[in-house]
Parts: structure tokens; sequence; C-alpha cells
């Protein structure tokens, strides 16, 4: 039975638990292993990464690795949703650091090594819904940013935390493209970035973040349209006001700084109503779109008394 609806109580369900390893790795490629996989965008061998089950994880079924790392947005990589698997390789991951900075008592550059020190390793299996309509249930693996900004100490005063991307477009193909002023910026108000379900993640599916995924470190707010958890994140910095974020700038009839999952405040250009599920097949129904994607009960007190469709 699917539940759309995190588990809050008895043991946390892990991806194992769901999902068997050959239907994680696509179940006509199991056979064929690591090549299959490397063929179909999952790329080379990552490393294992040891995680704690999170009570905050779902128990819906999680999509495959193949779906998980082939239908991708990651304009860096180009516009496809293809282009992402195809063209990450070119992105040198390693060595990695986050600049961290503005409103904090301990700035400074703190190598990848160090910032995934700060908390111990939690596999959150959440659900994940992009802007344009389509979903997926993805088994992160992270821990709460707000672990970081306590560990760097937020001045009082400070109210937003903005996400710098890696600007790098002799890796990143996108980038010598025109459309968007790169690099790619988002932000928080900072009791979203302090909320439990807000994760710096480093992983999926008990491995190293695929590149497509946007490795090394990328920002996952379950509760809010994807175009929120920004990837491959070098820079983070608080503020006293709201940060310019990308799509906001671009578009800002469209996409808003808040951008909370919300069935009942339409695309202008379409429904937000229903979602289609990654991997349903072309006959699935399309299923209804929660509010905050499932996770009000965490989530919706941030926003008592805001008129949700204005502060889209
Ligand atoms: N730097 C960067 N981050 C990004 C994007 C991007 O183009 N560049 N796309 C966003 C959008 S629109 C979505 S839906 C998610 C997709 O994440 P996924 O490919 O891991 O599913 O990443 C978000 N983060
Ligand atoms: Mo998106």
């Amino acid at each position: 039975m699917r539940r759309t609806v995190p588990t809050k109580s008895g043991r946390a369900p892990s991806w194992a638990d769901v999902t068997p390893r050959a239907d994680f790795l696509g179940r006509r490629e199991v056979i064929a292993g690591a090549a299959a996989l490397a063929a179909l965008g999952a790329g080379p061998a990552r490393a294992k990464i040891a995680a704690q089950a999170s009570a905050f994880s779902t128990d819906a079924t999680p999509n495959t690795l193949e779906e998980i790392t082939s239908y991708n947005n990651f304009y860096e990589f180009g516009w496809d949703k293809s282009d992402p698997m195809k063209n990450a390789h070119l992105m040198k991951a390693d060595p990695w650091a986050i600049e961290i900075g503005g409103m904090v008592e301990r700035p400074g550059t703190y190598d990848l090594a160090d910032i995934l020190a700060t908390a111990p390793l939690e596999e959150r299996i959440y659900r994940f819904r992009c802007v344009e309509a389509w979903s997926m249930v993805i088994p992160w693996i992270g821990f709460p940013l707000a672990a970081l900004i306590d560990r760097v100490g937020a001045q009082p005063g400070a109210k937003y935390v903005a996400f710098t991307t890696l600007l790098r477009p002799n890796e990143m193909p996108g980038q010598r493209a025109p459309g968007i002023d790169w690099p790619y910026v988002e932000g928080l108000r900072l009791d979203e970035a302090m909320n439990p379900l807000t994760i710096l993640a480093s992983g999926l599916y008990g491995e190293e973040m695929p590149k497509q995924n946007g490795a090394p470190i990328r920002l996952v707010v379950p509760w809010k349209y994807g175009f929120k958890s920004i990837k491959s994140v070098v820079k983070i910095t608080l503020t006293d006001k709201e940060p310019p974020t990308t799509w906001k700038t671009l578009q800002p009839r469209e996409y808003g700084f808040y951008a909370n999952v919300n069935p009942e405040v339409d695309h202008p250009r379409w429904s937000q109503a229903t979602e289609r599920k990654i991997g349903g097949g072309i006959f699935a129904a399309r299923e209804p779109t929660l509010m905050f994607n499932g996770y009000a009960d965490q989530v919706a007190g941030l926003y008592s008394g805001m008129d949700l469709r204005a502060n889209y």
C-alpha cells in the first residue's frame, strides 16, 4: 500500500525494505549490472555511503535508480531531460568546498569532508515534485541543513539563506548558452532552512550523489517545487533580505520565491492539481498533487497567516 505522507511512527523504512535491489537497478538491467547502469547514465561506480534510516522517510516506493539518473533538470548541462545524464561527467566534483559567509559567526571555506562531518548522514526517502507537474520518490542521503547553520552560527538579524551553484562554463556546456544568468542561485527563508525536513544531500540509493543529480552536494526541500532544490552548491550566504533567485528573476510571474507545492495555485500555463508519476507508464492515471507535497503536518505552520496565492 502506498502512503502519501511521511511515516512518523514505528521503524522508519529504508529503500532496502521497500525496493528489492533487482527492482531499483531496473528489472532488465540487473544481470548486466554495472556496465548496463553506466550505459543508462548512472555513470561510473560510486562509493557506498552508510546512513541511518529516518522517521521522516515516506514508505512510498522509490523510483528506480535508472529513472532518477536519466530524467533530470540540470540546465548547466542542457535543456533536455537526458542532457544531464550525457554531460554531467564533464564536471569535476573533487576537490570541493563550500564558502559560507554573510551574516554568520564563523564564515569560511569548508571542505566537503568537513561539511559532511557536521551531522550523522541519514537516508531520507522523500517525495519530489517538479513545477512541471511530474514527480518521483527519491531515497536521498544527507543531513539537516539546520545542523550546518547551527555550526556556523546565524547572526541575529539573518532572515534568509542564499545558495549558489558551481560556475564553470568550461565544464558545464549549458553555461556557455544564453538564457540563464549563471550561476544558478536559490534561497530560503531562515526558518524554512532550519526546518528538519530541509537537507543537504550527498548521495542517493546508498551511494555518492550521481553528477546529474547535483554532485557532490545539493539542497533538498521536499515540500517545494524541485527548482528550489539547487544542485552542486559551492556557496551559502546568510542575509537579511530576500536573495534574488534564478527562476523568479527569469519569469517572476511564473515562478515565485516560495514555490511551495500547492494544488490550488496553478502555474499560469498549466494546472498544478495533479501530477505525472515518472515510471508509471503511459496509461497510468495522473495522481492528485498534495498540499505542500504531502508534508503539510511538518511545514504548514511556517506560512500561517500568509496569502499563499500572493506568495506563490
Ligand atoms: N544548479 C541547478 N540546480 C537545479 C536545477 C538546475 O537546472 N541547476 N534544476 C532544478 C529543477 S527544475 C529540478 S526539478 C531539480 C531536479 O533534480 P533531479 O534531477 O535530481 O531530480 O533540480 C533543481 N536544481
Ligand atoms: Mo523542476
